[in-house]
Parts: structure tokens; C-alpha cells; sequence
């Protein structure tokens, strides 16, 4: 049985590729909703219809377990999902880990860039201060991050023009750790970390995510206990040469889509 992954694009790569490497015996199912992209500009009655109709099609494929690998989903529609699964298998989100993880780990000023999706909807927050109500969160709105990156714009000076405004903003200012609060944005780990240096520590979402699942799978007795190399599969809401393009040089090995519309 595979394990599903979603995203409004190729952001949940950044995710599948790590589930990839941690579990490499695990098949996969990635299913990218490139017609509704972005997310991170859509209402959350919108982002609610288009992944619940996703999660729907993953249980068809009798996935045994889901992962919802965007912010932006996570943020608008986690308990949509939730709903749609009936506890039927595991839902792994891509905010509730990665907060948990900060709250018991690091005790000091918290930022976070984001979709607008996600900032508005304060879930990082949220889920924060749910366990440690003494950390500071301040979360900032980086839309123009995402359309740089679908450009293939990294190592680019656009994109360090854009990583520099954003990141001196004065919301900030005073941060010790960030959290890269969309799946596009681990693509500029490089360049973040160039920009802060020693000063600020950026947080490995996808790695988190991933060990996440595996623990959970392993709670479940869900893991798979054969050699073979996983299988990957993708599907895509429409076929774009760009996602074709980008989600090869992300994922790391050749991509076949086929067109599964919503
Ligand atoms: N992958 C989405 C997220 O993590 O919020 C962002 C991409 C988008 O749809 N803007």
C-alpha cells in the first residue's frame, strides 16, 4: 500500500523527496493540484473543496496513510481532512510537527514566512503556544517567494532582492529561529541561511515531517517490511511543461505525470 502526498504543486516535493530518503522501501503516490495553484492566494472555502477531493482520490488508491504536504492545506483544511479520512488511516500535517518540535526544543523568538493562507490563518502560532505559551511567534507574508521559485530563479538576484526585503522587515528583527512555513521555500535553505548566517537557526521542515510519518507508521505497524525499492507515482489536476520541469530537478529522478483532474 502506498503513502499519499499532496500539495497545491511541486512545493510538497521538497517533503516527498525526504520521505523518499528516509523510507526508501515506501511506494509512493504524489498527487499535485497544479490547475488550483497557488494555494497561498485562494480563499479557504476554495482550498477546502479542492483537498477534500483530493484526500478522496488518495483513499481510492487505497493509500495507508496520508500526508498533506502544503502550509497552506495544512493551515485551511486540516480539519476537513480529517473529516474526509474518518480515522480510517494516519493524516501526517506539515505545521503540527514542526511546532511541536520548536516548543519543547527551542525556547526563544520564533519567526515565521509564510503563504498568505497560512499567515492568516495563524495556525503556527497557534500550535506553538498550545505547548509553550512563553515563546514568541511572529509570522510574516512572503508571497513573492513561491513565484520565484517556480521560475527557477535561485542563486538569482530577484530572488535575493525579494529574500532580503522580506527578511529585514521589522516584524523579524529580533528572531533567533525561523521556520520556512511553505513547502516551496527549503528550495532556498542555501540562500536563507546566507542571509543570516550564525545569527538565526532555520528549521528543517521536511526532515521533521518525514521522521513524523515514519514514527507514526511504525506505531501502526505500518511500515513496509520489504527490500524493493519504492514505487513513485504522480498525478496532476493539469499537466503544465513548467511542473514537468521543476518537480524533475526537485524530486531527483525522472517524472512521469499523468492527468488525474479533480
Ligand atoms: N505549497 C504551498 C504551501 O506550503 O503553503 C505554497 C504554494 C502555493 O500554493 N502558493
Amino acid at each position: 500500500q502506498p503513502i499519499g502526498i499532496f500539495d497545491s504543486g511541486v512545493g510538497g516535493l521538497t517533503v516527498a523527496k525526504e520521505i523518499k530518503r528516509l523510507l526508501p522501501h515506501e511506494n509512493l503516490i504524489y498527487y499535485g493540484d497544479t490547475k488550483h495553484l497557488p494555494y497561498g492566494e485562494k480563499s479557504q472555502e476554495a482550498i477546502i473543496g479542492y483537498v477534500t477531493k483530493i484526500t478522496e482520490f488518495l483513499l481510492e488508491k487505497n493509500c495507508k496513510a496520508i500526508v498533506i504536504a502544503c502550509n497552506s492545506a495544512t493551515a485551511n483544511a486540516l480539519k476537513e481532512v480529517l473529516e474526509t479520512v474518518d480515522n480510517r488511516v494516519p493524516v501526517i500535517d506539515v505545521i503540527n510537527p514542526v511546532a511541536e518540535k520548536v516548543a519543547y526544543e527551542i525556547h526563544n523568538n520564533v519567526g515565521v514566512i509564510a503563504t498568505k493562507a497560512t499567515v492568516n490563518s495563524g495556525l503556527y502560532k497557534k500550535s506553538i503556544r498550545k505547548h509553550n505559551k512563553f515563546i514568541k511567534v511572529d509570522e510574516l507574508a512572503t508571497p513573492l517567494l513561491v513565484p520565484a521559485i517556480e521560475e527557477g530563479f535561485k542563486n538569482h538576484p530577484i530572488t535575493h532582492a525579494i529574500i532580503y526585503n522580506y527578511l529585514s522587515n521589522s516584524k523579524l528583527k529580533n528572531i533567533e529561529t525561523l521556520i520556512l512555513g511553505c513547502t516551496h521555500y527549503p528550495l532556498l535553505m542555501d540562500e536563507i541561511r546566507q542571509y543570516y548566517g550564525n545569527r538565526v537557526r532555520v528549521i528543517d521542515s521536511p526532515s521533521i515531517v518525514a521522521n513524523q510519518l515514519r514514527m507514526i507508521l511504525e506505531q501502526h505497524n505500518l511500515l513496509n517490511g520489504s527490500s524493493h525499492k519504492g514505487v513513485y507515482e504522480f498525478f496532476v489536476s493539469d499537466l503544465t511543461k513548467n511542473f514537468e520541469k521543476i518537480s524533475k530537478k526537485i524530486f531527483g529522478k525522472s517524472i512521469e505525470l499523468e492527468l488525474k483532474p479533480l
